[in-house]
């Protein structure tokens, strides 16, 4: 009886290593980012990514490619998500199939988190060089604290090539120029291979023993004392004094063979230039806004007050980076991703031109699948149904003014 116990146990232990062990290599590849997932109200009422553009849409590998635009830090950021007081530009790919080879807003280099203000808005440029083939979806992306990674739209990328000719060469600080793609990897899976067999050591030395259920047994009966022998103890000081002599004999080797480290780089940057906006002369005011469920289609009605001294026209409504045109005022020719441009999306009750001093209060329609395809329409269910997004006038000589909305949504499910 004692006999089979332990054989159980045995057996269990190993099923238990085997599913871990499976478990941490077992990776399949994901073919989305979730990015629809993601609460609509976060993707509404933080950062609204416009101006963006992917400047290639087929890559090599070791080839480089940059994503460029504006964002507009919403100034009616949610309570319920930390302000953006500690935030980093990124980029949302699966995985290291590009390497970030450089990023900046308003010009400046941001290798490290930043401070943006609610209300401003900010020019950016990410240098990505191409690594994996495949088709990937490219998103900009905020990092905020306390936020989470707040996602913009995404492009597919294809990177053509081979994995295997990807080099990352860089100039250390005291010359020498290393390929950070290799470097030291040997060491690397030398050490991983090390720790391993010696965990693989410990654990076989004990796994011989009587396992849970007989040692179980033993403490209750009182013997817990006769479980570890003495070998047990001679071999148990032996690891440990082992593990630390190889800890530290290796450090020193380390610390002569390298005696030049410095630690990695953190901190924040304050005071980014944000892009100087000229005050908007269209002044917008949204008297109610529904979300018609069965059309999929949101309806605003809006009076629109243009202050200005020439006359304007609504081209486009942009919201979590899906961007409802009028076509006849507006066309994006930047090849923005298909599924988040609604080219004739924007239907105005009255889009003829408002002219300065004049105010016009027009009934605005937003239309298109891609309303419930991004699960926006999602937002009708949070406790607090607000929408947001970027309106953008032009006038005839095609100068654009972008002005904020901000207000509730009230859905309509006949
Ligand atoms: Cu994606």
């Amino acid at each position: 009886m004692k006999i089979l116990k332990d054989k159980v146990a045995k057996l269990s232990f190993v099923a238990l290593l085997i599913t871990i062990t499976a478990a941490m290599f077992y990776a399949p590849t994901a073919s989305a980012h979730g990015e629809k997932s993601q609460a609509a109200f976060m993707r509404m009422r933080t950062i609204h990514w416009f101006d963006l553009n992917w400047s290639k849409e087929e890559v090599v590998v070791n080839d480089t490619m940059t994503i460029s635009g504006k964002f507009f830090v919403f100034s009616g950021w949610p309570e319920t998500v930390d302000k953006p007081d500690i935030s980093f530009l990124n980029i949302g790919i699966p995985g290291p199939v590009f390497i970030r080879a450089g990023s900046w807003i308003g010009g400046q280099l941001v290798p490290r988190s930043v401070q943006l203000e609610l209300g401003e808005t900010y020019e950016f440029k990410v240098l990505l060089k191409a690594r994996r083939p495949g088709d990937w979806h490219v998103h900009t992306m905020m990092n905020v604290k306390g936020g989470g990674p707040i996602i913009g739209p995404g492009k597919w990328v294809t990177v053509t090539g081979s994995m295997s000719s990807f080099t990352n060469p860089i100039t250390t600080l005291t010359g020498q120029t290393i390929d950070l793609e290799t470097y030291n990897l040997g060491n690397t899976y030398f050490w991983h291979a090390a720790w391993y067999g010696i965990g693989l050591l410990w654990l076989a030395y004990w796994v011989r023993k009587p396992l849970f259920v007989p040692r179980f047994l033993a403490i209750e009966a009182g013997k817990a004392d006769s479980l570890i022998t003495g070998t047990d103890k001679k071999v148990a000081m032996g690891f440990g004094v082992g593990v630390i002599a190889i800890v530290a004999m290796s450090m020193a080797s380390t610390n002569e063979s390298y005696p030049i480290t410095t630690p990695l780089q953190a901190g924040l940057l304050r005071g980014i230039k944000s892009i100087e906006m000229p005050v908007p002369t269209v002044a917008v005011k949204i008297e109610d806004a529904t979300y018609r469920v069965p059309g999929r289609a949101m309806q605003m009605t809006m009076t629109i007050t243009n202050n200005g001294d020439s006359a304007i026209r609504l081209g486009e409504f942009n919201t979590a980076g899906v961007r409802f045109m009028d076509a006849a005022v507006a066309q994006d020719e930047t090849g923005y991703p298909d599924d988040l441009l609604a080219e004739e999306g924007l239907t105005v009750s009255d889009n003829s031109p408002i002219a300065p001093g004049q105010s016009r209060t027009i009934q605005v329609t937003a239309s298109d699948a891609a309303w419930e395809v991004y699960r926006l329409a999602d937002l009708i269910y949070d406790p607090d149904s607000r929408f947001a997004g970027l309106l953008f006038f032009y006038d005839q000589s095609g100068n654009r003014q972008m002005v904020t909305i901000d207000a509730p949504l009230i859905p309509s499910f006949i």
